[in-house]
């Protein structure tokens, strides 16, 4: 068969204003990026800050999580990348890709990188929301340097190169290889070179014993995301998971109207069904599958406990038996996870919010499982929080602790209260004001550091019913990357206490209306009569102090939070 020739096309475009990626890739409504060549001009800026050598002949991993506009922007990506000399692109069948498979399949395939087409945990359809994301050859996001580069480009675009004859020809259902001269497009099984990954992890046998016990019940919840399509193939097929378990698992363009956040506000169905006592194992992954939320019987294990039990559990895992080099958590995430690296006398780092600060310590070996609070837990096997990957390993550290069938079964429950006897408890919460005036949330962040930078904080106390707080630290967190030297300023406000609590408040990026403030709490407990309270009641006080230092309620009108963790 004779290849077609690219026929490719200069375009004029003007440059669109905000094209400023945020915590996770640029995110804008549908209708954004809808406008005239506003997608273009961003595909247009990432291949403008690669080299033209890099990019000639390279392989390109595109996917996305369904969401709607993921097919049409796909097709326009598969013209751009072909007419600044990609030679090759891999993408999931139907388009779809989660984002630790993606990251997967950049680090097999040895790919140039990937360019993610999703909005995570925003919700999607027409009036929703679109995000596209530029992940670099380690398989991970493009650390900050690259993205300041890609938004320069998108400041004074002036120029888009496509192929037109490639775009829409494109048959993204059938897998197989489109070929044109000098260009091919792969459309290639969603699933199978993730699952492989996985079964080189975990020790799938044992996980397989657990699921078919009868005192067993496991149930997931992919929240018309992109993991429904996991989840069959890896819970069903290959874990014996009935199908009955899984919920939700067909990918929808606007999320069945739903919110795609496995919180204990946006996943409803799975929280109430758990708080019934239905099951013994509630899980749920957000629209690109690369946060978890992982629930026992009438229990919430939060997501900073989480990732320390996994942690000081990494023996049950066979892909950690020779050992853990490092452990990391987000600055906002409790500080459960730096007493384990402690006990284990491991490296321990602590960075910015956001999984691209990661990246560097996994390619230094210095770092093998890392968290953070917003339902995002993972390891040095890619380079992204991988949702299905924390499941397993939950479910894998319960299988390794119910070997013995003839045995009570030990619940999710006891594991945790086990590790916080050991341990001691950070109780942990964080509340999400979303969707506040700009302005406003500007104006609360501004009270607290005006607090710090003359001072007046520290050294004030709180009292109340014998509990006594004293500010005894108070900054604007910077971090000093400790490979590259790279240094990420106004990362989050943090006011540390003489006892350790710390209140920390941060203004999203991964919103696309206004703005949300984030307040985060974390207060510990080693004695064993404190260790077992209402996580709400016990942080009353200090969540009440945060709120009186930011003026929050005054300045913003808003008595409760939208979302609480
Ligand atoms: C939030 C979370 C952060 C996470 C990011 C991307 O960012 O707080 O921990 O890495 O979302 O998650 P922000 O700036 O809104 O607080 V998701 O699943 O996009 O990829
Ligand atoms: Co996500």
């Amino acid at each position: 068969m004779i290849e077609p020739e690219l026929i490719t096309k200069t375009l004029e475009t003007k440059p669109f204003s905000g094209q400023k990626p945020g915590t996770s890739g640029l995110r804008k409504k549908v209708t954004e990026f809808q406008n005239g060549l506003y997608l273009h001009n961003f595909v247009q800026s990432i291949f403008n800050v690669l080299d033209a050598n890099e990019l000639k002949g390279a392989t390109l991993v595109v996917g996305g999580d369904g969401r709607f506009y993921n097919k049409q922007a796909i097709q326009v990506i598969f013209g751009i990348a072909a007419a600044n000399g990609i030679g090759k692109v891999l993408v999931g069948q139907n388009g779809l890709l989660s984002t630790p498979a993606i990251s997967a399949v950049v680090r097999a395939r040895r790919a140039l990188g990937a360019i993610i087409l999703t909005a995570s945990h925003n919700p999607g359809g027409p009036n929703g929301d679109f995000g596209i994301k530029y992940n670099i050859a380690n398989g991970g996001p493009a650390p900050e340097s690259i993205t300041n580069a890609i938004y320069q480009q998108t400041t004074k675009i002036s120029e888009i190169r496509i192929a037109e004859n490639v775009v829409g020809a494109i048959d993204l259902s059938k897998l197989g290889v489109t070929q044109f001269k000098s260009f091919t497009v792969e459309v290639i099984d969603s699933v199978s070179e993730y699952a492989t990954l996985l079964k080189s992890i975990f020790d799938f046998n044992q996980i397989k014993s657990l699921v078919a016990r009868k005192d067993f019940v496991f149930n997931f919840d992919a929240m018309s995301g992109v993991t429904g399509v996991y989840a069959s193939r890896i819970f069903s097929d290959l874990l014996g998971v009935p199908l009955a378990n899984l919920i939700n698992c067909v990918p929808s363009e606007d999320f069945n109207g739903g919110h795609p956040d496995p919180n204990l506000t946006y996943a409803p169905e799975l929280v109430d069904k758990m708080n019934k006592g239905l099951f013994d194992c509630g899980c749920a992954s957000d629209g690109d599958g690369d946060r978890n939320m992982v629930l026992g019987k009438r229990f919430f294990v939060n997501p900073s406990d989480s990732v320390a039990v996994i942690a000081s559990n990494y023996q049950s895992i066979p892909y950690f038996k020779s050992g853990l080099k490092g452990l990391a958590r987000s600055m906002p995430t409790s500080a459960a996870l730096d007493l384990v690296a402690k006990d284990l006398k491991i490296p321990f780092f602590e960075v910015p919010t956001g999984w691209k600060f990661f990246g560097n310590l996994m390619d230094a070996n210095t770092l093998s499982i890392c968290g953070e609070e917003s339902f995002g837990t993972g390891s040095d096997h890619i380079r992204e929080k991988d949702g299905i990957w924390a499941i397993c390993a939950w479910l894998q550290i319960l299988a390794v602790h119910n070997a013995d069938a003839a045995k009570p079964f030990v619940s999710i429950e006891s594991i945790v209260h086990q590790h916080w006897r050991k341990y001691g408890r950070n109780y942990y919460s964080r509340y999400d004001y979303e969707e506040v005036d700009t302005k406003l949330g500007d104006e609360v962040m501004k009270v607290v550091s005006d607090g710090i930078t003359d001072r007046s904080l520290i050294g004030r106390s709180f009292n109340k019913d014998g509990q006594t707080y004293v500010i005894e630290h108070a900054d604007n967190f910077e971090y000093k990357d400790p490979i590259d030297k790279s240094v990420s300023s106004n990362q989050g406000l943090r006011i540390i206490f003489s006892d350790g609590s710390r209140i920390i408040y941060r203004l999203s990026g991964t919103g696309s209306t206004g703005a949300t403030i984030r307040v985060y709490f974390d207060k510990y407990e080693r004695e064993e009569s404190k260790l077992f309270n209402d996580t709400q009641t016990h942080l009353k006080f200090l969540i009440s102090i945060a709120l009186e230092l930011s003026k929050l309620t005054e300045i913003t009108k808003r008595t409760e939070p939208n979302v609480i963790t």
